[in-house]
């Protein structure tokens, strides 16, 4: 093959990864707990990305998520033609995309309980949220420690409790690392930002959560920002 058919091809191909590629857009590493969740994911489970980031907070932060998502609000993924949008969606579609790898727990029972505890975590917990926001570069110790943030925070120590017993071998929530995992990543983060006081074993989970190759590597992100969003 000559030089330039040579070229033409390597341009189409890369074209067409490129065009294959999904895209993740989120917000700013330091600050997006959403973002977060399905960024671990594809990271943790070697699913090839490009990520688009936006900046929270800006006057043109609106425009520029309506570019992807008439929702307003990242993370949004795209996948060639389709849009899906909302944290747990795109955790639901990857899984089924990528069937062959346990992006959620093999075993039915630790599944529905893996779903049961990120449907909790996506519609409740407002009291962590509001008083307690995800501001991983930030040391803010005893702050936040509202009576709802309180309650909160015994409930997702029952829960990481309950699943690291029962289903999680005392490693990770169900085992391996999982889709159950990246959901609560945040919250690990929250806890290391306002310095939680925890029971040895959920402390020992919360630094293995840190360390995590594709939580650590969000965090080496979130460490390389430099915008401060105060009203976040
Ligand atoms: N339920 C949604 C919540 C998404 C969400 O609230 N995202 C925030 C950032 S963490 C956002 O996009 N805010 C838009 C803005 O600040 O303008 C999900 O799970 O994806």
């Amino acid at each position: 093959m000559q030089n330039t058919e040579l070229d033409a091809v390597l341009s189409q191909t890369l074209e067409k990864a490129r065009r294959n590629i999904l895209t993740l857009v989120i917000g700013n590493k330091n600050y997006s707990s959403w973002s977060m969740r399905p960024w671990v994911v594809l990271t943790a489970f070697d699913i090839p990305f490009q990520e688009v980031r936006i900046c929270l907070d800006q006057p043109d932060t609106d425009t520029n998520i309506a570019e992807y998502s008439a929702a307003g609000r990242v993370p949004v993924l795209i996948d060639g033609q389709l849009t899906v949008w909302d944290s747990l969606a795109i955790c639901e579609y990857l899984a089924e995309q990528c069937s062959e790898r346990a992006l959620w727990p093999k075993e039915t029972a630790a599944r529905a309980v893996a779903r049961s505890i990120c449907a909790e975590m996506h519609s409740g917990f407002g009291g962590l949220r509001s008083a307690m926001s995800m501001d991983i570069r930030a040391s803010y110790p005893g702050r936040g420690r509202t009576p709802e943030a309180q309650g909160d925070i015994g409930r997702i120590c029952e829960i990481w409790e309950d699943c690291l017993s029962k289903f999680g071998h005392h490693e990770f929530l169900f085992g391996d690392f999982s889709i159950a995992d990246a959901y609560f990543a945040p919250v690990v983060m929250r806890f290391r930002t306002y310095q939680v006081s925890l029971a040895p074993a959920l402390q020992a989970y919360c630094d293995r959560v840190a360390a995590h190759p594709a939580v650590a590597s969000w965090i080496a992100g979130a460490l390389a920002e430099t915008e401060v969003l105060p009203d976040h």
